[in-house]
């Protein structure tokens, strides 16, 4: 996976960010316009965290939907969205610069902002559509500082009108972590339509799998209308239901992948999935201490600026970090 999220606090990340940027843009077989697009909105994105949120995080993420960068920051926040959208405004020393030609160099613009906590600013370019409708996904991969890899990774598969989301945590850093959560996710992508626990038997009993790792599976059956949740070890997933229904689904504890959890059963939370749902998952590099009504009006926003908000609020910087935001409905 070439997601990844880079601090930045100093005028020498803009650049970072922007090579950065052109090289994952490149990987998606962009064409030279867009990348010179997506390397020009980077250094944006990036200037505004060094100069106005006092440093940040510039987020690159492909997801079935395309590349987006997502810039979140707990700064002051933003005085006035829209203003801040005018050309000509004076936004001379104020977040706001630059985020004109933002919208207008992405496809996809969104911004969710509240004042005194943070922004999160998403730049999105569309490639190709959909595969499938009624699950939204966001998401961004943090590597641990010293670490060319991460071990977190997440990947969603579907077949017949099943989409199955799983979000892994490899055991400790680095690449054998990076192995642990690739073997996991490797039984996903083999049997998309598998159970939940049959999916969790399989990577427990999975030779290769020597350092385990925990795990959240999301399964989600559109024409029922359901979302079935499996989860080991310390994934926090928090669902948002219809009419403001909250609900933390809680993990078994364990590790998969080391044999130890034998003749230890899985958990299958079964609840509904509608166009209002939310379900946001993360792993232990997020502090799990917050509750989706801190944020008014963030479950309005798309999931990608979501999952960035949630990351630039309560991200630990010591552990890898991965946040997946999934929203049902069609989305803009
Ligand atoms: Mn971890």
């Amino acid at each position: 996976m070439t997601d990844s999220v880079l601090p930045v606090s100093e005028p020498v990340h803009v650049g970072q960010a922007r090579s950065l940027a052109t090289a994952v843009a490149r990987g998606q077989d962009l064409p030279d316009e867009l990348v010179d697009r997506v390397a020009l909105t980077a250094s944006e994105l990036a200037t505004n965290l060094v100069k106005y949120a006092r440093g940040g995080l510039l987020a690159v993420s492909t997801g079935p939907l395309g590349l987006d960068l997502i810039a979140t920051d707990s700064g002051p926040g933003l005085r006035d969205v829209e203003d801040s959208m005018r050309d000509g405004f004076s936004t001379a020393g104020s977040m706001g610069a630059g985020l004109g030609s933002v919208r207008r160099l992405a496809d996809r613009f969104d911004v969710f902002t509240r004042r005194g906590e943070g922004t999160t600013v998403l730049a999105r370019w569309v490639r190709g559509t959909p595969q499938w409708r009624g699950v939204r996904i966001g998401s961004v991969l943090f590597t641990a500082p010293g670490e060319t890899v991460s071990g977190d990774g997440w990947t969603a598969v579907t077949a017949e009108g099943i989409v199955t989301i799983v979000l892994t945590d490899g055991l400790g850093h680095g690449p054998l972590a990076a192995e642990a959560s690739e073997a996991a996710i490797g039984h996903v992508a083999a049997d998309p339509r598998g159970s939940p626990a049959a999916l969790l038997a399989a990577m427990d009993d999975d030779p290769a799998a020597a350092r385990g790792a925990t795990v959240a599976l999301a399964q989600f059956d559109l024409a029922r209308g359901t979302l079935t949740f499996s989860g080991v070890g310390n994934i926090t997933a928090r669902l948002l239901g219809e009419g403001g229904a909250r609900e933390t689904l809680v993990s078994v504890p364990g590790i998969v992948g080391r044999r130890q959890r034998r003749g230890r059963r899985a958990n299958a939370l079964v609840r509904p999935w509608s166009a209002e749902s939310w379900l946001i998952m993360h792993t232990d590099g997020v502090s799990e201490r917050w509750a989706s009504s801190d944020w008014p009006g963030l479950f309005e926003h798309d999931p990608a600026t979501v999952a960035g908000w949630v990351l630039g609020q309560h991200i630990r910087l010591r552990d890898d970090a991965c946040v997946l935001a999934i929203a049902g409905g069609e989305g803009p």
